[in-house]
């Protein structure tokens, strides 16, 4: 595919740099000897023997759609931000790397499923650390109810909808982990209401493993589902995974490096990851008057886009406005392999690389 900057001075609708598009087709979660090969087919037995199979799964689906599968399909409105080019990739004004699984909800319902998972690679521009990362792995579980289903509950059919999801995932988390502590918070989705997020207690702090929520009526009529209720959930594969293995940063599932790979093999679920050796980190420090269009998303792709993966972190230590109404940002960039030890020298080229860019493509006023 062409190369694209980050700027894109040519082709305004393209915002999609070259290391985000040499990780398309990797497949990662097709690979039944990866950590998240072993974790989709690990899900995929929880739901074939609680739900005798009756799941369709999906697990190549092309994770290039429209705007209107990622967005409108699922009620996203127009305004939102995660519509914005700061947030998603687009290849042009009317097509993007899917930032969810959830584009593919609608489709599927209109092609009669019912009850479905799938998994694939999803793609954001977002913060730099050691649980975020532009290319992730969702899976999108969903489960369509008819009346018949909860007439004799009692409950309404959300609240009946509401209760099995909560049920099969937390059964899930048990599948996967045992006992591990786990708690529901309340939130919001344009496609799901009520909306949830379970958090897992993990290096000291909660992680959002997923997201879920009762499908918003719209969805189910507009695709042939009136007079239905649904649940739908997106858990986050590496933060699953993370969790399970015990895999420190999220850089590592892109390693080809035999210490990581040869770690985990098919059907071995409890595996606890050996880190081959722990490397130093290497702090820079910089400081730039920014301007109206500065976004940390911008940054961090910059930054990305010179450092690769040996950047594990980029993180806002100071800002302040002077009194002419200039604000100054002062970040801190860790560099680190997860593989080798640095040099100074090269972690200076780095850096130097970094403002040099900074300036030019961010066109900030470095201090
Ligand atoms: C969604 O993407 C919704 N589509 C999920 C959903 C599906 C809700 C169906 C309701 C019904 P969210 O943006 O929170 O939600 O992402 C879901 C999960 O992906 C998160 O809980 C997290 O585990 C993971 N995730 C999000 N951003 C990143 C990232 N940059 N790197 C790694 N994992 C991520
Ligand atoms: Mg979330």
């Amino acid at each position: 595919m062409a190369s694209v900057d980050v700027v894109k001075e040519e082709d305004p609708t393209n915002n999609v740099p070259d290391p985000i598009y040499s990780k398309i087709g990797l497949q990662l979660h097709r690979s039944g000897n990866h950590p998240l090969g072993i974790l989709k087919n690990t899900i995929y037995d929880y739901f074939d023997k609680n739900f005798s199979g009756k799941f369709n799964k999906f697990d190549d689906l092309c994770p290039l759609v429209s705007v209107k599968q990622n967005f409108d399909d699922v009620l996203v409105p127009a305004d939102h931000v995660s519509r914005s080019y700061n947030d998603t990739y687009y290849v042009d004004a009317q097509t993007v790397l899917r930032c969810h699984t959830s584009a593919h909800q609608a489709e599927l319902l209109r092609d009669g499923h019912t009850h479905f998972l799938v998994t694939g690679d999803v793609y954001r521009r977002d913060s730099i650390d050691s649980t975020h990362y532009p290319v992730f792995h969702q899976m999108e579980g969903f489960r369509v109810f008819s009346p018949d289903d909860w007439s004799d509950s009692g409950m309404d059919g959300t609240a009946y909808a509401a209760a099995d999801l909560k049920k099969t995932l937390e059964g899930l988390a048990r599948h996967l982990f045992g006992a591990v502590e786990m708690r529901w918070v309340d939130t919001y989705f344009p496609f799901t209401n009520p909306s949830f997020e379970l958090e897992i207690y993990f290096q000291d702090d909660w992680l959002e493993v997923l997201g879920c929520g009762v499908t918003e009526q719209e969805i189910l009529k507009s695709n042939g589902r009136t007079d239905h209720v649904a649940w739908a959930f997106g858990l986050g594969l590496e933060r699953l995974s993370m969790v399970l293995f015990d895999i420190p940063d999220i850089r590592l599932f892109w390693s080809n490096d035999q210490r990581f790979t040869s770690q985990f093999s098919e059907g071995k679920l409890g595996v606890k990851f050996k880190p081959f050796s722990k490397f130093p980190p290497c702090y820079k420090d910089m400081s730039f008057w920014i301007n109206e269009e500065f976004t940390e998303n911008n940054l961090c792709e910059v930054v990305r886009g010179i450092a690769g993966d040996l950047v594990e972190e980029v993180k806002l230590i100071d800002n302040f406005t002077n009194k002419k109404g200039m604000t100054s940002h002062c970040y801190r960039i860790a560099y680190r392999s997860m593989e080798r030890s640095l040099t100074d020298e090269e972690i200076n080229d780095m850096q130097w690389n970094v403002r040099e860019e900074v300036k030019n493509k961010l066109k900030v006023e470095l201090r």
